[in-house]
């Protein structure tokens, strides 16, 4: 039986990854740190597999990581731990830079001294591009992010994926690892984090949408810059990326993503749709404490190498993608209301 260790298995993409991963077969240790309270909140079809094993570990502790890699003998690990959020990590920049880039450097050295190596994945970001693009056609309409695009980090976040990014690289050359890193570009579910853009913005229309059944007000969604471009998947759609990245003869990294850019004004308006909206802007208000000191403006990228390659597409839309969390949104507020009108027939714009 294939063994597999995931380190960040608590987040978004972990626990996704456990449950794509025991369907395969595997063996599942998931990694979690320790915390006063549970965290384990995204697991509970992980946690009731008898493959799933969850162990104490945190990337920052090397001997740790020793510890558990000689006693799992894995066939590959998977680091997706990180101080993943882009704001925090210009509050807290040495943390993020233990964690996120420290932490990958950890698990690549005590991979490096095994007798027999697993093969490692690394969760690198598109913010590793920062404010830079190539272009198509040269008449900045198709502008874009590949494999080949040149990064220019915009963040305390950022500098620290690259210093994994290039990391990973450097040990695959020079210690023969089988170690491939993915440029992922943003991908989100009903599982993503509630401080990411696109989660606050869905819970907070399944607030409204109750409140507005129930004829209540609630305080204005509160917002940083709404002209920042993303290109937004679906996160069950690249965790299967990982897997089949690993599966390949020939470490090498690829992009993944969907090709679409879409504003973060753009989100907010198809989330207000889903209840009928149609001029959100009564209940925003712009925070100017959520902008960034440096912002990365435009993402979209050329995942053709991955298509090509690895068979990889996306099967989520962009428009399928927010009518999922929302949805899921409204039914986590339902089951505690059971009596209220399903929001497709909600007339309240
Ligand atoms: P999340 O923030 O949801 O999850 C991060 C995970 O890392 C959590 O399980 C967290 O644990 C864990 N973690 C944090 N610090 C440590 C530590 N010191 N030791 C061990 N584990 C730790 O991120 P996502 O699931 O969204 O992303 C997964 C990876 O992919 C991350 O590395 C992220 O940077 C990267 N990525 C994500 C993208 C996205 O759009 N989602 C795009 C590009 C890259 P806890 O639950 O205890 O906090
Ligand atoms: P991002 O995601 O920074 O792209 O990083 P996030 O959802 O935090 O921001 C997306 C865009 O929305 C703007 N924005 C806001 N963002 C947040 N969080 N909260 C707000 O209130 C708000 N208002 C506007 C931001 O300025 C930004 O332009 C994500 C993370 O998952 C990273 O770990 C990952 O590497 C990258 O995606 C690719």
């Amino acid at each position: 039986m294939k063994r597999a260790i995931i380190y960040g298995v608590t987040g978004q993409d972990g626990s996704y990854l456990s449950e794509f991963l025991l369907g395969k077969g595997y063996k599942v240790y998931g990694v979690t740190r320790r915390s006063s309270n549970d965290n384990t909140a995204r697991l509970p079809i992980s946690l009731n597999n008898k493959r799933f094993k969850l162990v104490q570990g945190d990337v920052t502790d090397p001997a740790g990581i020793y510890r558990l890699l000689s006693r799992a003998k894995p066939h590959e690990v998977y680091n997706l731990a990180a101080q993943s959020h882009v704001w925090t990590s210009f509050n807290q920049p040495s943390t993020t830079w233990d964690i996120t880039a420290q932490g990958c450097l950890n698990i690549l050295e005590v991979i490096r001294g095994m007798q027999k190596k697993p093969r490692f994945y690394q969760a690198s970001s598109s913010e590793m591009f920062g404010d830079n693009f190539d272009y198509e056609y040269g008449d900045g309409e198709d502008a874009y992010q590949d494999e080949l695009t040149a990064f220019n980090p915009q963040s305390p976040y950022a500098i620290a994926k690259a210093a994994a990014h290039q990391a990973t690289a450097l040990y695959r050359r020079s210690y023969k690892l089988f170690a491939f890193a993915d440029i992922l570009f943003n991908h989100e579910s009903e599982r993503r984090g509630e401080t990411f853009l696109t989660r606050k913005v869905t819970k907070y229309v399944a607030e409204l949408h109750m409140a507005l059944l129930e004829g209540r007000t609630i305080p204005k969604l509160r917002l940083g810059n709404l002209y920042a471009e993303r290109d937004w998947g679906y996160a069950p759609d690249y965790v299967r990326a990982m897997w089949m990245m690993l599966q390949q003869e020939k470490p090498l990294d690829y992009v993944i993503c969907t090709g679409e850019s879409h504003t973060v004004e753009e989100f907010i308006m198809r989330a207000f749709q889903c209840i009928n909206i149609y001029e959100y802007r009564n209940y925003k208000e712009i925070d100017k404490k959520l902008y960034r000191p440096s912002e990365v403006p435009y993402l979209r990228g050329d995942c053709s190498k991955a298509n090509r390659l690895l068979g990889w597409v996306p099967d989520t839309t962009f428009e399928e993608l927010v009518k999922k969390m929302v949805t899921n949104d409204i039914q986590n507020r339902d089951r505690h209301h059971e009596d209220i009108t399903p929001f497709e027939e909600a007339g309240n714009s």
